[in-house]
């Protein structure tokens, strides 16, 4: 009874993972290779139809048909513990934040990052504005939250697929990642422990 996220390592499933490592959520991980094609068998397609990974299921929250709750998509994951188990939130303006910046990183971010156009025109603009975000502190509210670990994790991002990245005029944004990638929870959610 509880959480279980299904997801490995090398994964989108990271993003929410890391979000229960640091809030110290309980979850149970089951691992799906996607290059053992475990993501397409029936098991898992019950709980994910499109056969993507991550997915989770929250025995805690039960769904219409008095189910237990099954999700997919890392955002909306994300978004699911930090209201029902992160505590966070409290004001109608903070939950609507926090879906900003999850939805920020998971589109705009992401585009921005992987696509290769993109990755010229436009993030340079995103890495500018959010260097001076940064500065301010947490993204909402006054703790680490799941807006932080959104955008922090797509910040990461930058520097496992791109190590050549010059991010030097972006310092804040440089020492963020830097200390992110010394977090015991994130080497463990990313398989660098
Ligand atoms: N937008 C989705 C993307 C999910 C996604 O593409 N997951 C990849 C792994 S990171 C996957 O399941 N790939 C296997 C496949 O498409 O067969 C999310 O954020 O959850």
């Amino acid at each position: 009874m509880g959480i279980t996220l299904y997801g490995g390592p090398q994964t989108r499933a990271s993003m929410p993972r890391w979000y229960m490592e640091e809030k110290g959520i309980p979850y149970d991980l089951v691992e799906v290779s996607v290059g053992a094609s475990q993501n397409l068998q029936p098991d898992f397609l019950a709980v994910n139809p499109f056969g993507k990974i991550p997915a989770m299921r929250d025995d805690s929250v039960l769904d219409g048909n008095n189910q237990p709750l099954t999700l997919f998509e890392s955002g909306a994951i994300l978004l699911h513990l930090a209201e029902h188990h992160g505590g966070e939130g409290t004001t109608a303006a903070e939950r609507s934040q926090i879906s900003q910046w999850t939805h920020f990183a998971n589109s705009t971010l992401a585009f921005a990052i992987f696509v290769p156009d993109q990755k010229q025109k436009v993030l340079p603009r995103l890495l500018k504005q959010l260097d001076q975000q940064l500065n301010r502190g947490f993204l909402v509210g006054e703790a680490w939250g799941a807006a932080d670990c959104a955008v922090t994790a797509y910040l990461a991002y930058i520097k496992l697929f791109f190590p050549q990245e010059d991010l030097s005029a972006y310092p804040s944004v440089q020492a963020l990642i830097e200390a992110t990638q010394q977090r015991a929870a994130y080497k463990k959610v990313m398989g660098m422990a």
